[in-house]
């Protein structure tokens, strides 16, 4: 497992009214990486994510090492999530973190859906909204499914729950980790 130790600040928080109080949404992000330096691509965004106006990175899980997901035959991923505080509203956001992957050297004309790729930063969660409009949907419709995606948040938001649902990150996590377990009875 890989530690980003000092990015941690130990803050509880998602809960709804702390952040209306303050005006804030609590937000989180996926990190993943499989091709290049992946820690240090990963180590970098959160870099930038510190950086963006009205933001400042309140958790960050630990980075685990995850086999690809999904139909294309690629390298191992350092998977991870981190939780923000956030006065830009989601549209802003995502913007700002397509725009981090870019900077750190992703090319999407140059990729194949669900293939490697260098840095993936991914909105799983913004406050308590439900978005589907072209080019954006959050609750990330995939967390449910992804145990690399639901690990990392289960460790540093459990208490969460995920819109429009009722579960919480934890039994979203334990249900998948169950199903896991039975498929291979
Ligand atoms: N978009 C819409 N909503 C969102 C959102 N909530 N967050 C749009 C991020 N992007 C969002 O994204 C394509 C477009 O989705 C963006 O331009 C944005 O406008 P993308 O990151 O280029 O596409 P993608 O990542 O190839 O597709 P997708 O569906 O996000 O795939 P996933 O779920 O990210 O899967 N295996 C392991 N072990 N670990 C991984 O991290 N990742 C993938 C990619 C496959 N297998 C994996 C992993
Ligand atoms: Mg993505």
């Amino acid at each position: 497992m890989h530690s980003l130790g000092p990015m941690l600040r130990g803050r509880a928080c998602l809960l709804p009214a702390a952040s209306a109080r303050y005006g804030m949404t609590d937000a989180v992000v996926a990190l993943g990486s499989n091709l290049g330096d992946r820690k240090s691509s990963i180590r970098a965004s959160l870099a930038r994510i510190e950086e963006l106006p009205c933001t400042s990175v309140v958790r960050v899980s630990a980075l685990i090492e995850t086999d690809p997901v999904g139909p294309i035959e690629q390298g191992t991923y350092l998977n991870g999530a981190c939780l923000l505080e956030t006065d830009l509203d989601a549209r802003k956001l995502l913007a700002e973190l397509l725009s981090i992957e870019r900077e750190l050297g992703r090319d999407r004309d140059r990729e194949e859906r669900w293939g490697p790729r260098m840095i993936d930063l991914d909105l799983l969660v913004f406050g308590d909204e439900i978005i589907n409009e072209p080019g954006l949907t959050v609750p990330h419709p995939r967390i449910a499914e992804r145990l690399f995606v639901l690990e990392p948040m289960n460790e540093i938001v459990p208490e969460l729950i995920v819109p429009p649902g009722r579960l919480t990150v934890h039994q979203l996590y334990q249900r998948l980790v169950q199903a896991g377990e039975e498929t291979c009875l």
